[in-house]
């Protein structure tokens, strides 16, 4: 095997190991203990195969511009795919995160029919159980691209047609097994077409029922096969579509609940995503993990001035400890990560700028993970929180939540006049200052 990345000789130095002259990370240390976790377990770090190796760097307005020999013209695809998989396992290996995630057709080549698909995925699946054997890295998820070939431009699952329905079907059935073969944590299914473009041809609840179908279906076979891990809806308001079903979680928990699939599925949350929905990505976790749908994290972002999906690293430590706080305190992972469906610029030509993103990104996570521990530990937010419910323990608020009283009991007690409810402070500026304090206090 060849090395693909020699510009980036060795392995990245963890935080606190002796510097080697190479690339470090500056807090990331897998081992390090925070809140009673190693820094690993808590951040389960996954990169992604499509953007990092699949991807050339081209844009609509223009082509590649990244050196990734193995998606030149005229290769053999087997072999153009091995030499994929060799790039990407050496990176995984020295970049010295845990985990990977895959589409099945960013890991082995399409063939002519779903057969010749499927024994691609085959070989190329046997060959990355040996690489994860070799490098010890595991898989966080792997999904089917159900968006990207010509027959998914209506949809899959909302297909008009029902053959391209049997075709997703197909598909999934055939990547969740490779999953379970890999002995993937989760399952993602991303509904990049399942939407519409105008509103002029769909049947919406034709649509949603044949997406209510689906679902089980996945969720059936799942358990047919034994697969223990997590089914994760990604959520996205648009782009490709101009409008997509499963627009943000509360979209998500409301079809989840009206079709009886609560417990089925959980969501893989995107930052960018979050934010093209018109929400923050600290509102989208604290939503998914107070109604029990929170499953696993992409953790690439936007950029503020745009309203597309850039992808790029995270390396807002303001904002990412927000959102990691709220983990930390709904009590972490389970089967989930923070996966970086991320891109690099097309500018970022040279082969250890894939290094120098993840390495930004991953020490983002890890300082975040550091302050939001600490804010957990100050006790400060939660401490505010629960004074500011307090009324809802006992008496009038415990007796509204029982059921005690009905509305006209209700109304004569607020008309006796022995209620008297005063205006109290939210204590926004305050509450921001608390987040700043630890922010600036916390150290590395
Ligand atoms: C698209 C996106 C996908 C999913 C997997 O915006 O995020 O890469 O994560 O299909
Ligand atoms: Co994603």
């Amino acid at each position: 095997m060849t090395e693909f990345f020699t510009d980036v000789p060795q392995p990245v130095a963890f935080a606190g190991a002796p510097d080697t002259g190479g690339l470090r990370y500056q807090v990331y240390d897998p081992n390090r203990v925070v809140a009673g976790t190693t820094m690993a377990e808590h951040l389960r770090i996954a990169v992604c195969y499509w953007h990092s190796f699949h991807w050339p760097g081209s844009d609509i307005f223009g082509a590649g511009t990244f050196d990734r020999p193995w998606l030149a013209a005229g290769l053999d695809p087997i072999e153009a795919a091995m030499a994929k998989q060799d790039a990407a396992f050496e990176f995984f290996a020295k970049l010295g995160t845990p985990f990977f995630c895959f589409h099945d057709v960013d890991m082995a080549p399409e063939g002519a029919t779903l057969a010749e698909s499927r024994r691609n995925l085959d070989v190329m699946v046997e060959r990355a159980a040996g690489k994860m054997a070799e490098t010890g890295v595991r898989l966080l998820w792997g999904t089917a691209n159900l968006f990207s070939h010509p027959r998914y431009a209506a949809g899959a699952a909302t297909n008009p047609d029902p053959q391209v329905f049997a075709h997703a079907a197909a598909q999934v059935r055939h990547m969740l097994e490779a999953t379970h073969r890999l002995g993937g944590a989760n399952y993602v299914l991303w509904g990049g077409r399942e939407g519409y473009e105008p509103l002029l041809n769909p049947r919406l609840r034709r649509e949603a029922a044949q997406l209510a179908r689906f679902l089980p279906l996945v969720a059936e076979h799942k358990r047919r096969i034994g697969f223990t891990g997590t089914l994760l809806l990604e959520p996205k308001p648009q782009e490709p579509a101009k409008h997509q079903y499963d627009y943000d979680c509360s979209t998500v928990l409301g079809f989840l609940e009206r079709y009886d699939l609560a417990d089925e599925y959980r969501v893989n949350i995107e930052v960018n995503h979050a934010t093209l929905s018109g929400h923050s990505f600290h509102h989208e976790v604290a939503f998914a993990l107070d109604h029990g749908l929170f499953g696993s994290i992409d953790a690439n972002r936007g950029d503020p001035q745009n309203g597309w999906d850039t992808d790029q690293f995270p390396n807002s430590v303001d904002e990412m400890s927000l959102a990691v706080y709220e983990i930390l305190r709904g009590g972490g992972f389970t089967t989930g990560g923070f996966n970086f469906d991320t891109k690099l610029r097309r500018q970022s030509i040279d082969r250890s700028d894939l290094f120098h993103g993840h390495i930004g990104g991953i020490d983002t996570l890890a300082r975040s993970l550091l302050v939001a521990a600490a804010m957990l530990d100050d006790g400060t937010i939660e401490r505010a929180r629960d004074a500011r419910y307090a009324g809802w323990d006992d008496g009038l608020g415990r007796r509204i939540l029982d059921g005690e009283v009905d509305l006209a009991a209700l109304a004569d007690e607020a008309v006796a006049g022995d209620l008297d409810p005063r205006p109290v402070s939210g204590r926004q500026e305050w509450l921001e200052n608390q987040v700043n304090r630890i922010i600036w206090s916390t150290p590395n």
